[in-house]
């Protein structure tokens, strides 16, 4: 595992009426990727920022984006997305049957590919297609909304992927965290092994910090 961790901004907690100046400022913070939440209504019971829609904010920043998918049948989708070289893109294991032809989908891309888990949903989901793997996004709320508290054992969750990524030889694979990603939760998900954190209302967005001091705290809390 890596000691250096990355920021990714949720968009769905920007300011919607100044996300041009929101994304300009988590650009000068050291924001390392722009998070798009995208939901269809059927996986997750909520509907959100539409690919199209969040492929025009690219105009305002030169982060890379993170895709998550959270819908059904995401290998429709993959060629409709503005993926970049060097974007990531996390599907649902839950989401489709063929998570592996989905992840290869995407690494055709020049694009990370990110296996995500709810969850309930166990680590031996993934244990056969590591190969196919840059990231395992680990939920630590049931995915469809902000502002939720963390499932606690995901602590747990997040110690035992790390441990089955190093025993497997990947300590190269990285380990995203999405969900009550605080001050407080974040320096425990990275003692566990986790190194890219989703970063929206608990912290970066929060109404006690502005956007550059609250990355500095999330930095500073996980240096050794
Ligand atoms: C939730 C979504 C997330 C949220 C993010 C919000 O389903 O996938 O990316 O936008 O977790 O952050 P917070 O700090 O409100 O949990
Ligand atoms: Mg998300």
């Amino acid at each position: 595992m890596t000691d250096k961790i990355t920021l990714s901004a949720s968009l769905m907690c920007a300011d919607v009426l100044d996300l041009g100046s929101d994304l300009r400022t988590l650009e000068r913070a050291g924001i390392d990727f722009i998070h798009i939440d995208v939901m269809d209504g059927h996986f997750v019971p909520n509907l959100m920022l539409s690919p199209q829609l969040a492929a025009k904010t690219r105009s305002a920043c030169s982060l890379r984006y993170d895709w998550h998918l959270m819908i059904e049948n995401p290998e429709n989708w993959i060629d409709k997305i503005d993926i970049r070289q060097g974007d990531m893109i996390s599907v649902h294991a839950e989401s489709t049957v063929h998570l592996q032809r989905v992840l290869t989908q995407i690494r055709a891309k020049g694009a990370v590919a990110a296996a995500a888990l709810n969850p309930a949903t166990p680590l031996c989901f993934i244990e056969d297609i590591l190969p196919d793997i840059g990231c395992v996004l680990i939920m630590t709320v049931n995915p469809g909304y902000a502002g939720q508290g963390m499932v606690p054992q995901m602590f747990d969750k997040i110690s035992r992927c790390r441990k089955m990524l190093d025993d497997a030889g990947r300590p190269d694979i990285s380990i995203q965290v999405d969900g009550n990603c605080s001050f407080v939760n974040v320096p425990k998900m990275h003692s566990a092994g986790a190194d890219n954190f989703v970063v929206g209302s608990s912290s970066v967005f929060s109404p006690d910090h502005s956007i550059c001091e609250a990355a500095e705290i999330l930095r500073k809390s996980c240096a050794k």
